[in-house]
């Protein structure tokens, strides 16, 4: 805990110590209170520096303690603060690693703060449903100005110490001997006057149009989150700071926290906080686990076809300083998509040197483009990205067995066939495992690890270390088609599409999911995607086009509801943005405005008459519960089928691949919230109504949670029977 040494010179040095991030748990604040006492007691001591143990300022509360009882937690972070700040000999912050949440307060508390070049500062609390209730909102604006303070606090975005020091969070930079350095500057301002670093007592420099910048970051952050309230709160924060005096604004964000606490929304961020580190402790049901199976090292990679994944996983792959050989069918497209890598690292050198980094360029892995396989001999992983073809898949793999050597990782980004099949053609199945990327892959956080039934303990090790190296949230999942991320998805998106027939507009449906606080709605996100690729996929499984049996009926396939719509429109070249039109109409091919179309208005008229559909008015409620029940009861199945061991690997996926609004935790999570009497009743009755819709039919396992008794989230998975697992 935090402890307490005088060092020559008069200055006292504090170290803030609870491994691993130096959390500020109510032991901590207790221990840094009594530390601070008595430095400031002490007449010997002249000037106080605050460091944080193993290189790693503070990250903050403790985020465990946030289910305590407020009277079990001790001194407030808060008091501690103005007590550094008002006391009369000056207090230096010397942040190493991190200084975020209570951390960066504890700091704006102090009269100084000197940063190593390599430390991040930020007030994340919006991302855990809360908002700085240490002051944070209030001393912010009042050292770096409402504009800057509101982006920080309203994204709660990771500022690294060179741009800290431009907006003035830091006073000082350095390379190296950080606690050396704010020493050295203790002793020189001992006896000068705070008064100008005592930020709670300055004014906050307004600009003339602040209404009008509130106002500016108020509709930004309703659009971007969506059905969030924390975002909100944070603005309302901030303009307390703007019209109130400190002491005022300080009620204001206490009260503002107070509120924010007795939603869902903080418990449902903290725990796809939490979620998001846990997955990364997988275990087998033969019990081999993260703890027990070391990773091969991965020095260098190789990664096949250069479209809009492959591109994406090279740049990934460079950003992690990983040396890849990058190939490609034939010149052309080597052409095409070295060009493309090529400016996605560029954009990647862009952006460090924005952020001050002087050898950006130096800090990427190179990347050799090539059509020879030979020259994958050497490397200790290869991704395939290739076009979405089994044979194809078979073919490369074969290859690859020739050619790598032995020991070589063999992992495929399909989106969903079968990875037992494509192992079967290789000589070395059981290093043969699914990388599912998610596009853009240099961007997106999510990797699917999917592990077929020969895959390896040691290859699903390395493949989620590589997950780690990448910056990314690998889930491990177990192999069907689609896996789980697809395989629900696949059903929300046909459900919205179904809906449609039955009279709901593309864009009704867009909004309720959006206004849900989904990233994108279904249309706009099929859109985007290009209706073509599932029509390609359709069409080669059979369901439509020349494959398909004469005589099946247009809206069913077996005896399951299926509707033609969307292969209709693909038939009229409505492919999406791509095309100009899809779903919506564009202002040209290529465009991203969507505009509801006219056109498809008449188009579904005239469909519903030929196929003798109904219309009905059909309620924002029963949009929402029939897209998102049907994939919530998939995920009930995916657990059942033990494909996914736990209902937070489902959160996880769908928080970071599929823009599910986090402050609902996630879909499971979002579940157990409504109540899982609810969702089940409610599918019930949608399945009575539509009996084609088979996966309205409630899971099994979901009604047997229900029956005993709706157990909470963390028990569901001891209610699995154990054989059931296919990781
Ligand atoms: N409290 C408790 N545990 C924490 C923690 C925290 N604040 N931060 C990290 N951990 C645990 C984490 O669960 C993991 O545990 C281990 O530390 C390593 O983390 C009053 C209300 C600091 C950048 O939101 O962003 O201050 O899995 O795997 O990639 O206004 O963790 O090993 O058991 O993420 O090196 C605001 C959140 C709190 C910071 C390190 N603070 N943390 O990243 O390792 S609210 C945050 C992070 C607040 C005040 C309020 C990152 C990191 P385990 P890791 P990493
Ligand atoms: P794409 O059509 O954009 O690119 C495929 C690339 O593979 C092309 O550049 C093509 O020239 C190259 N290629 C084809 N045959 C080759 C061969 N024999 N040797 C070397 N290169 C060859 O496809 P994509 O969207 O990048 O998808 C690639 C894979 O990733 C597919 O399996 C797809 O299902 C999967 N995936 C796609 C997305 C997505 O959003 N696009 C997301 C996740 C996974």
């Amino acid at each position: 805990m935090a402890t307490f040494r005088h060092i020559c010179d008069s200055v006292a040095v504090i170290t803030l110590s609870n491994p691993p991030v130096n959390a500020l748990s109510s032991a901590l604040i207790q221990a840094l209170q009594k530390a601070l006492g008595e430095a400031i007691r002490d007449s010997a001591v002249e000037a106080i520096v605050i460091c944080g143990d193993k290189g790693k300022f503070c990250a903050g509360a403790d985020i465990r303690e946030f289910n305590k009882p407020s009277q079990k937690r001790g001194p407030h972070l808060l008091l501690l603060t103005d007590l550094i700040e008002s006391n009369k000999k000056p207090v230096v912050a010397a942040i190493e690693g991190v200084a975020l949440g209570g951390g960066l307060e504890l700091a704006l508390g102090c009269h100084y703060r000197v940063a190593h070049v390599q430390a991040r500062v930020g007030l994340p609390e919006v991302l855990l449903g809360i908002l700085p209730a240490a002051s944070g909102t209030q001393r912010l604006p009042r050292l770096i100005g409402i504009a800057a303070a509101l982006t920080l606090i309203t994204t709660g975005k990771y500022v690294p110490a060179r741009e800290a020091l431009k907006l003035g969070i830091v006073d000082k930079v350095v390379g190296e001997n950080t606690v050396d350095e704010a020493i050295r500057l203790a002793k020189k301002v001992i006896g000068q006057p705070l008064g100008s670093r005592q930020l709670s007592t300055l004014p906050v420099q307004c600009p003339p149009n602040v209404e009008a910048l509130l106002a500016e970051a108020m509709v930004k952050v309703k659009k971007q989150f969506r059905g969030a309230q924390s975002p909100q709160a944070c603005i309302e924060a901030v303009r307390a700071a703007v019209h109130l005096p400190y002491t005022e604004g300080i009620k204001k964000e206490q009260e503002l926290y107070q509120f924010l606490n007795a939603t869902h929304e903080p418990r449902a961020q903290q725990y796809a906080f939490f979620a998001e580190r846990e997955v990364a402790k997988w275990t087998l049901p033969s019990g081999a686990s993260w703890k027990t199976v070391s990773p091969q090292p991965i020095h260098t990679a190789a990664v096949i076809g250069l479209g809009t994944m492959g591109r994406g996983i090279v740049t990934s792959l460079a950003k992690a300083k990983i040396p890849v050989v990058a190939l490609e069918q034939d010149k052309r497209q080597l052409d095409i998509g070295s060009k493309a890598v090529m400016s996605l690292l560029d954009r990647e050198i862009l952006k460090m040197e924005q952020l001050g980094h002087t050898e950006a360029t130096n800090s990427l892995g190179p990347v050799r483009f090539t059509l020879d396989y030979d020259e994958l001999k050497d490397v200790d992983i290869v991704i395939e990205a290739v076009f979405e073809n089994m044979a194809l898949k078979k073919d490369i793999f074969r290859r690859l067995s020739v050619v790598c050597k032995p020991e070589a990782f063999l992992c495929t980004n399909t989106s969903g066939l079968n990875i037992d099949e494509i192992a079967s053609v290789t000589n070395r199945p059981q290093m043969v495992i699914g990388t599912h990327f998610f596009s853009p892959a240099h961007i997106m956080k999510l990797l699917e690890v999917v592990r077929g039934c020969y895959t390896s303990s040691t290859t699903i090790s390395t493949a989620m270390r590589l997950a780690k190296m990448l910056g990314k949230i690998g889930v491990l999942v177990g192999n069907c088609p689609s896996f789980v991320g697809n395989r629900l998805m696949r059903l929300y998106v046909e459900q919205a599409v179904f809906l449609v027939e039955e009279g709901s507009k593309p864009e009704e449906i867009d909004l309720a999911l959006e206004d849900f606080g989904l990233a994108m709605g279904p249309f706009r996100m099929m859109d985007l995607a290009g209706l073509d690729i599932g029509w390609k996929a359709r069409t080669e499984i059979g369901l439509t086009g020349p494959k398909l049996p004469i005589g099946t009926p247009a809206r069913q396939r077996g005896s399951k509801r299926y509707s033609p719509l969307p292969d209709i429109l693909c038939e009229q070249g409505r492919f999406g943005q791509k095309s100009g039109q899809g779903w919506y109409k564009y202002e040209k091919s290529g465009g991203r405005n969507a505009m509801p179309d006219p056109w498809l208005y008449n188009f579904l008229s005239e469909y519903r008459c030929i196929h003798n559909l109904k219309t009905r008015n059909i309620t924002q409620e029963e949009v929402i519960e029939r897209c998102l029940y049907i994939l919530i009861n998939q995920g009930f199945k995916v657990l059942e089928e033990g494909i996914a061991s736990d209902p937070k690997d489902i959160d996880v996926i769908y928080n970071n691949g599929y823009g599910w609004p986090k402050h609902t935790g996630g879909p499971m999570y979002y579940a157990s919230l409504v109540g899982l009497p609810v969702v089940l009743t409610k599918l019930e009755k949608y399945y009575e109504d539509n009996p084609d819709i088979l996966d309205l039919k409630p899971s099994n396992f979901l009604k047997k949670l229900v029956a005993s008794g709706t157990p909470p989230l963390k028990e569901w998975r001891s209610h699995l029977g154990s054989q059931s697992s296919k990781l």
